[in-house]
């Protein structure tokens, strides 16, 4: 399979994010991405660096105000005091309930605010570079597709599916999985699903499509009655208006062991085959995995190689997307048998 995979992601490595009101080395880490890249070329995989630029695909994802703070928000942060350069901005004050969020507020650290559902996302000077690399990743495997490739994977970070069209959260900024579902629309696939596996609900990816009735969205998460993001991720969260019925929710409680996880699994890919997908995008998460540090389900190893397998069963174009998983020495390996397994179905 054809892996897109950007250097720039390193200029993305923030010292500490906050865990249990304290800080800590960061989870979502440059070493992650190096043990996918490790793993796949080890394995044979073809590696090209993004070739497509997703600034036209992203304006139609993400609001133009939020896009604007994302690409200039370091510069801002530096106006402020030039020895800010050492320094990690973090949110505390957000526009909850009754508090405006239409007017873009003077001050930075209110901005930051208005533009991230947590306090857990760390943006440091490089952010943009390469999140913006994972965009073009995403949008260059959707082009992949349109030009007859059965599959393609991005080995991008930081991940994307808990951002919003305007906000930041859960390590992620921009969609990549929303990037791809719009490009393949936009190359001529009349309907699209997207396919969250990581264990925690793609609440971004959700509230991006949930009035759209052309990408269907299902996500299998940990519950969030007590796992992030909290907020949603809800059976009866079915889709409103036009998109009633085209998002599909399959929370199950933390815990939950890896049989289950496969029978939820075939529940989710039979909404996707009632859906007459001419594509797919799997949000792949790989903090199922039982090693994760920060998550609650139990797949093993083995279990990847029959994950990939059951996505093949659904014989559809795929663009498989990495978002979560912070078992990092183990990140290539499950990765990369999701991979193989879908080439050798
Ligand atoms: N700083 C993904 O897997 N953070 N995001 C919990 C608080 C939330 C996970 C610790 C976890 C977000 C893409
Ligand atoms: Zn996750």
């Amino acid at each position: 399979m054809i892996a897109f995979f950007s250097p720039l992601h390193v200029l993305h490595a923030p010292a500490n994010e906050f865990f249990r009101g304290q800080l800590v080395p960061c989870f979502e880490s440059p070493a992650r991405a190096a043990f996918v890249l490790e793993e796949i070329a080890a394995r044979g995989h073809e590696l090209r660096a993004p070739t497509a630029d997703s600034r036209d695909l992203l304006a139609r994802i993400h609001a133009s105000r939020y896009l604007a703070f994302l690409e200039s928000a370091w510069s801002q942060w530096l106006a402020l005091d030039p020895g800010n350069a050492a320094v990690q901005p973090f949110p505390s004050v957000w526009p909850v309930r009754t508090l405006r969020s239409d007017v873009e507020p003077g001050n930075f650290i209110a901005r930051l605010g208005l533009y991230s559902m947590d306090n857990g996302t760390p943006l440091v000077a490089g952010t943009w570079a390469a999140a913006k690399a994972g965009a073009d990743a995403a949008a260059s495997a959707a082009r992949l597709l349109a030009a007859g490739e059965r599959s393609a994977f991005c080995a991008t970070r930081p991940p994307g599916h808990h951002a919003g069209a305007d906000f930041m959260g859960g390590y992620c900024f921009l969609n990549n999985a929303a990037v791809a579902a719009q490009a393949l629309r936009a190359s001529g696939c009349a309907r699209v699903a997207v396919l969250d596996v990581d264990y925690h609900h793609g609440n971004g990816t959700q509230s991006i499509f949930y009035g759209r009735a052309d990408v269907l969205v299902v996500s299998l998460h940990g519950d969030p009655r007590t796992e992030y993001p909290f907020y949603l991720g809800h059976a009866d969260e079915a889709g409103e208006g036009e998109g009633l019925g085209f998002n599909l929710n399959l929370p199950l409680p933390a815990g939950t062991a890896a049989d289950t996880w496969f029978s939820a699994l075939d529940a989710a890919c039979s909404r996707v085959e009632r859906h007459r997908a001419d594509a797919l995008v799997v949000s792949l998460g790989l903090d199922t995995f039982v090693g994760d540090p920060i998550s609650k389900f139990s797949l093993s190893t083995g279990d990847f190689h029959r994950l990939g397998a059951r996505l093949a069963k659904l014989g559809l174009p795929t663009v498989f997307i990495l978002e979560g998983g912070y078992a990092a020495a183990e990140l290539g390996i499950n990765a990369a048998n999701v991979l193989d397994a879908f080439d050798q179905a």
